[in-house]
């Protein structure tokens, strides 16, 4: 009797003794990695300034665009306690010269975590006719602090057909790839809505008569286009 009882009381011992094994395995698997973390994922501080990783150091950088065309866009580095930096203009940055017009628009075109840019700069046309844009690129994430170059920057052909006047995040085919609206001014007073499909893995894709005529729109200096304004808010979530 004496025996049966002991070993009645071994059994949930074991038990206890090894779900606690357990649990102090399961402890140190779940520690962070450490430094060489990724940033958190991009998120809204407000409808117009997204937090998310740009230069790829891990600290969120803070980007403003007030009006979400793409016509104003200020950077903040992010520091490592959580501080950004002052604001700077994104055509300071890209080295814009008196009398252009920079366009340029932020989001995480390729989904690999950390933020991209499409940037467009202009010496704005005084007359009906658009000039060609001086720089037009893609320049996929981590960017340069310095100046926004990236080594995997590539030409877009925004601004080959026309002049952009704005830049804006877009949602078209309904995925979780953002894509960009370009306020075009295709000369002769014509403004387009000329769009820039995102294409899953590599970035926004170049002008497309399918996706022209599905979302694409022509209109005039007095009549222009309309422009998404749901941008960001539609792909990223408010910052916790
Ligand atoms: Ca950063
Ligand atoms: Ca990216």
């Amino acid at each position: 009797m004496l025996r049966k009882r002991s070993r009645l009381i071994a059994a949930p011992l074991a038990a206890v003794a090894l779900s606690l094994t357990i649990a102090g395995y399961q402890a140190t698997a779940a520690e962070p990695a450490g430094p060489a973390q990724k940033a958190a994922a991009p998120c809204l501080a407000d409808a117009t300034t997204l937090v998310g990783d740009l230069d790829g150091d891990g600290n969120p950088d803070k980007i403003s665009d007030v009006g979400l065309s793409g016509t104003r866009g200020t950077i903040q580095w992010g520091n490592e306690d959580g501080s950004f930096g002052e604001k700077q203009y994104v055509s300071k940055l890209v080295g814009a010269k008196a009398g252009e017009g920079t366009t340029a628009q932020f989001a995480d075109f390729d989904k690999d975590g950390t933020l991209d840019m499409v940037v467009n700069v202009v010496k704005r046309s005084e007359g009906d006719d658009p000039n060609t844009a001086r720089i037009a690129e893609y320049r996929p994430g981590p960017v340069s602090r310095d100046d926004l170059s990236s080594p995997d920057a590539r030409h877009t052909d925004i601004g080959d057909m026309g002049e952009a006047k704005e830049l804006r995040i877009a949602n078209y085919g309904d995925d979780e790839y953002p894509d960009v609206a370009v306020l075009n001014n295709s000369g002769d007073g014509n403004l387009d809505r000329s769009v820039r499909v995102t294409e899953p893995g590599k970035g926004i894709g170049d002008w497309n008569r399918e996706h022209d005529e599905k979302y694409g729109e022509t209109g005039t200096t007095p009549e222009p286009p309309k422009m998404p304004t749901d941008g960001w808010s539609h792909f990223y979530e408010r910052c916790s």
